[in-house]
């Protein structure tokens, strides 16, 4: 009996059940809505917090970092929020674009907002203060004015007596310490938020963004680097001689690795600045470009033009007025502002602006194409989807101004008028060694810094360690030693600003490969016949087909 009477029931609940779950059940439809509607609070959340962040930026207070802390707490959230609910949609056949939209939301941003307000909040506020920590950082030497960031460079750059590079090295070190204990909550609650998002942990997460599994981009990372690890010994044993030889056997040894305050940056990341020991003595260029353009009193403003003058000699728009007149182009003497060079587009359509505290040097004029080849960029996907504006991986993003800049080359120069005429064939083993010491240089420093933030981010170095596993990498890839002993009371991963302001670094090496495979590229189709260091594609358009 019972059986018959339920029959019927149970008859009316399986006629049911499929229409409430087809009813229920999203469709792709549903899917593409959802990413429209997502695509529209993102953009209005982004512009909000880049407007914030711009201001803190360029005024450091209390009051501009809390301002941006909240306007990035807001778009953390939201977009950890539509991430989580994007999941619904898992396992639908979509459209090709609504897909990518779905896996973007997941990794748009490089923190992901715990679910808990409170930490979302947290987290938020000490990224913001990291920032503005490592903006307002100045040494005071003993009896001295207080440094910042640009003068000490001013300094490591050209000083050559060993001792006052010590000192400056580790007076820009002390500003670091104060950071560590922020930056052990910033990674437990980075964690949290990306683990929540379905990552192992907060590394994880970053290395996602590569089109493929994050354990094959660290492998491809370290295949890169095999390839090219040959060329960076043997520039390393070339400098390591001639550092030798320069401050003698005490200071630098015949073998093993280099002391990292004498090659002329503060990371020992890029070593141009001691090209004057290392010049070779019958392939020297024989110009100075730093010379020069400070002969030719040239200012801030006049290194932008020449920046944007490369860009519109291959038929691309000037840059707007508005561009002009927003920007930040050399170091206020009010206020604090943080140095560390930015391109940003505010209103992600043609709200471009570069803040830089801008030096009339060589290193800064290659810089300032870097920063305006991020502006032309996200001018060109201006009109994509929103979820679309950005660059095929943040290594592209990083190598397109980098590749215009492969084409300064002397006869370049001579062009502007900054060079009366280029020099003779046969000198350019200087201007490649200069390369080198730039490029090839900068090689293992690209790839250990986000080598050790995996460590710190996944436990496997445990907080106990971390100076130590940072030395460890760097004496590993460097070869470089620090100038004294170091303890865990320093803390100098946070000396560099992409660790202060959680800046993933990987897209530097990733552009440091790219640039030269694009310049190859474009010379090519530019028609340069002769070696890839010579050609420069200044003044070079677009072939209409036929
Ligand atoms: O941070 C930068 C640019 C801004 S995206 C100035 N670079 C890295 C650095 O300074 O450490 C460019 C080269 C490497
Ligand atoms: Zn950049």
């Amino acid at each position: 009996m019972q059986k018959t009477r339920l029959f019927p029931l149970l008859a009316l609940y399986l006629a049911l059940v499929p229409m409430t779950a087809t009813a229920q059940a999203p469709t792709a439809a549903d899917a593409k809505a959802f990413v429209d509607k997502a695509e529209e609070k993102l953009l209005a959340a982004s512009i909000a917090a880049e407007r914030a962040n711009w201001v803190a930026a360029n005024f450091i207070t209390e009051d501009t970092e809390l301002i941006a802390a909240e306007g990035s707490q807001r778009r953390m959230e939201l977009a950890a929020g539509l991430a989580k609910e994007a999941t619904r949609f898992d396992g639908l056949a979509l459209d090709a674009d609504v897909a990518r939209k779905l896996a973007l939301l997941k990794l748009s941003l490089t923190l992901a907002a715990p679910a808990d307000p409170k930490k979302s909040e947290e987290l938020a506020r000490i990224a913001a203060g990291m920032e503005a920590a490592y903006g307002r950082g100045k040494w005071t030497p003993p009896g001295g004015e207080p440094l910042d960031l640009e003068e000490i460079s001013r300094r490591m750059a050209t000083s050559r007596d060993p001792k006052e590079l010590a000192a400056l090295w580790a007076g820009w070190h002390s500003i670091a310490p104060p950071l560590r204990k922020d930056y052990a909550r910033y990674v437990e609650l980075g964690n949290a938020g990306a683990k929540e998002l379905g990552f192992a942990d907060m590394g994880a997460m970053w290395r996602s963004k590569y089109d493929m599994p994050p354990d094959a981009y660290a492998k491809e990372l370290d295949r890169l680097w095999e390839q090219v690890k040959p060329l960076y010994v043997s520039l390393h044993a070339y400098v390591r001689m001639r550092l030798r030889e320069t401050y003698g056997k005490d200071v630098v040894p015949e073998k093993g690795p280099i002391p990292a305050h004498l090659l002329g940056n503060m990371w020992a990341q890029q070593w141009g600045n001691i090209y004057p020991l290392l010049a070779p003595k019958d392939a020297d260029p024989g110009y100075d470009l730093t010379k020069i353009l400070v002969e030719k009193k040239t200012d801030a403003r006049q290194m932008v033009r020449y920046g944007e003058g490369f860009f519109t000699s291959l038929g691309m728009a000037p840059l707007p007025k508005s561009f002009w007149e927003r920007s930040l182009f050399t170091r206020p003497r009010d206020r604090e502002v943080v140095c560390h060079a930015s391109a940003w587009c505010i209103d992600w359509v043609d709200d471009l602006r570069l803040k830089m505290c801008i030096e009339i040097n060589a290193e800064d004029f290659a810089t300032v194409h870097h920063e305006l080849g991020h502006n032309v960029y996200q001018r060109a996907y201006n009109r994509q989807p929103v979820l679309f504006r950005d660059s095929a991986n943040d290594g592209f993003h990083e190598a397109i101004g980098d590749t215009v800049a492969l084409s300064l080359t002397p006869e370049y120069l001579v062009k502007l008028g900054l060079l009366p005429k280029a020099p003779p064939a046969g000198k350019d083993v200087g201007y490649l060694l200069n390369m080198a010491l730039e490029k090839i240089a900068f090689l293992p420093f690209g790839l250990l810094i986000d080598k050790w933030r995996w460590q710190a981010f996944s436990g496997e170095v445990p907080e106990a360690r971390w100076n130590q596993a940072w030395w460890d990498l760097k004496l590993k890839y460097q070869g470089v030693t620090p100038p004294m002993a170091r303890t865990e009371a320093d803390f100098d991963p946070a000396a560099k600003y992409h660790i202060a302001s959680g800046t993933p670094y990987s897209r530097y090496f990733l552009a440091h490969v790219l640039q030269f495979q694009m310049h190859r590229a474009l010379a090519k189709t530019a028609g340069c016949t002769t070696p890839i260091h010579t050609c420069s594609i200044y003044g070079t358009r677009k072939r209409e087909p036929g």
